[in-house]
């Protein structure tokens, strides 16, 4: 199984690069961050983390209700250097992190260990304190260091009991960071970040035995949280599992797991199927998700979480009095699936899927139009759940910060279905990979996608109805957003053949891009091959507690003419 797998490590390029099936101009970034590192900090880092961005292909917001979707990693990626600083100069810990990108300013941290209040749900005076490790991070405002900080939240508090001796302490680094993943565009920089800085911490400290890819996923997911925004595990376990070639089916539910799916002209057999090309483009609307997170995203994870349960009981499902059920499950409840789940080939959950779609029509309000477009207000949503409204408020609302006059069960619901089943389709299209028209089928999903996101889980904008719909004009099979939404990319579907024709319509056709040129366009729309998933390289042999003469291997490169040869 992928996720039971160990984090690839390398000690030379030339083996990460065979791996990663990708062109070496990727390692002189490679080599001007080492460089860069030994300009900042006077010695070359020890360890680099990489983490890669994901497309979304197909099952977008249904992550966080637990339903599989099928991400892909993109060559575009985060790397972080880093390299023990003097322990007897620098408190336990420390951490001095710098940015490649001049618009982002050096910061350095401490973690101190704070005592929180209680855990447990007793009396005061049964209140259990704990001692935690803490790091300061804003969720107010975006800070890029954040990202590094939530990494190495969860390594601490995993890793570094309070109660631990002085040997067992964190050790302080100097860390640098570079990247190729665009912020707020929907490509997961800040998953990438997290994966990178947690992976980078596990390493510098020495803590990796042990951990796999599934260990990575779930802990980066947990740090994620850190920085304000409840997301599921669809970006963590993308940047972590892919592998190349093939996007990544990832199930939530019973647990986590996921599977390669081979694109249609991928493998060297098929024949009659184009190869199938991703194209992203940016809107380039910033989507700002923490900022807008308590009328957008988190709004999303409550109203599906509210619309489960109260499907579940028009439903007459089985629902605990405190139950936050999602809705993966009530689905789970309506087919009567086995405790362990059902197995990948079950034709059941389709089934119910299809079931659940008709079915969902009984959340629609009385009081709404033909698209259900008035919503309940919190007062019709807490007598729907059959809970008190203390009770309600406490289950469903005091962890998570939202805002909300109106909450659009049905349509959130609805989508979730309907999507969720697109992903099954999208698999099974994939799984038949000569098909003439696979291309065609898979671009209708996507299309449908789009429309979904857009009129029922209103997670789209004007700017990306447009580019999807030009997209499609300029013979994409398919065109949809990809990731949160409002704002950010699109994915669109092309066979290989039309890439620079496609790109060139994009171009004329799209206001905001037409004076671009050059490197300024091709930062805004490019072509992306699935890539693998998070890795590190190590660049000693040393073990950290015996750092007497590490011995460097090189990861020089050297120009030839206009090529790049590794030495
Ligand atoms: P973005 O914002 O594109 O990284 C977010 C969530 C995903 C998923 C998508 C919507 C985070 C880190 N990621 O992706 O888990 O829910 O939205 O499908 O919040």
């Amino acid at each position: 199984m992928a996720a039971q797998l160990p984090i690839p490590v390398y000690t030379s390029l030339e083996t990460l690069y065979a791996d990663l099936g990708t062109a070496t101009n990727h390692a002189a970034r490679w080599n001007d961050l080492a460089e860069e590192f030994q300009k900042r900090f006077g010695r070359r880092p020890t360890h680099i983390a990489r983490a890669p961005g994901r497309v979304n292909l197909i099952g977008e917001h249904i992550d966080y209700a637990l339903f599989g979707v099928l991400p892909a990693a993109i060559e575009r990626d985060i790397l972080i250097a880093c390299a023990p600083r003097d322990p007897s100069l620098y408190p336990r810990g420390d951490v001095n992190a710098h940015n490649l990108h001049h618009k982002y300013t050096p910061q350095s941290f401490t973690p101190t260990k704070k005592r929180s209040n209680s855990i447990g749900s007793g009396p005061p005076e049964e209140e259990v304190h704990v001692e935690e490790w803490h790091l300061d991070i804003d969720k107010k405002e975006l800070r890029w260091e954040s990202y590094v900080k939530a990494g190495y939240y969860g390594v601490l508090n995993r890793f570094f009991p309070t109660s631990a001796t002085e040997l067992e302490h964190p050790i302080p680094v100097d860390l640098l960071v570079t990247g190729t993943v665009p912020a707020g565009s929907g490509l997961s920089s800040s998953a990438a970040m997290v994966v990178a800085s947690t992976l980078v911490f596990l390493a510098a400290n020495d803590k990796l035995d042990g951990v796999t890819k599934g260990t990575l996923v779930e802990m980066s997911m947990e740090n994620e949280k850190r920085v304000g925004v409840n997301s599921g595990g669809m970006d963590q376990a993308a940047s972590v599992i892919s592998t190349p070639a093939s996007a990544l089916y990832v199930t939530f539910y019973p647990r986590l797991a996921a599977t390669p799916v081979a694109l249609p002209g991928s493998s060297a057999s098929s024949t009659s199927s184009p190869r199938a090309v991703f194209i992203l483009a940016n809107s380039l609307v910033t989507s700002e998700k923490a900022v807008h997170a308590r009328t957008r995203y988190n709004l999303r994870v409550v109203e599906t979480l509210a619309a489960a349960r109260i499907l579940a009981l028009h439903l007459g499902l089985s629902v605990g009095p405190r139950e936050r059920l999602t809705l993966r499950q009530v689905v789970g409840r309506l087919g009567q699936e086995p405790e362990e789940g059902w197995a990948e080939d079950d034709e059941s959950l389709r089934t119910t899927l299809r079931l659940a779609v008709k079915e969902v029509e009984r959340l629609r309000p009385a009081s709404a139009d033909q698209d259900g477009q008035e919503g309940v207000t919190l007062e019709e949503m807490v007598k729907l759940s059959g809970m008190p409204k203390a009770e309600f408020r406490e289950v469903y609302l005091d962890w998570i910060d939202v805002e909300a006059t109106h909450f659009q069960l049905y349509k959130r619901a609805k989508h979730v279905f309907t999507e969720a089943l697109r992903v099954l389709q999208f698999r099974e299209v994939c799984a038949r990979q000569d098909a003439d028209d696979a291309l065609k089928e898979l671009g209708d999903l996507m299309n449908a996608s789009q429309t979904s996101c857009s009129r029922d889980f209103d997670c789209s904008c004007a700017e990306l109805d447009q580019l999807t719909k030009i997209a499609r004009d300029a013979g994409a099979y398919g065109s949809r957003l990809t990731g949160a939404g409002w704002g950010g990319c699109t994915v669109s579907l092309i066979a290989e053949d039309n890439v620079s024709s496609f790109i060139e319509k994009l171009t004329a056709a799209y206001p905001p891009y037409n004076n671009l040129k050059g490197d300024a366009l091709s930062e805004v729309i490019f072509a992306t091959k699935p890539s693998s998933g998070a890795c590190g390289m190590w660049l000693s042999s040393f073990r950290l507690r015996s750092l007497i003469s590490p011995t460097t291997l090189s990861i020089q490169v050297r120009r030839v003419g206009r090529e790049i040869e590794l030495m």
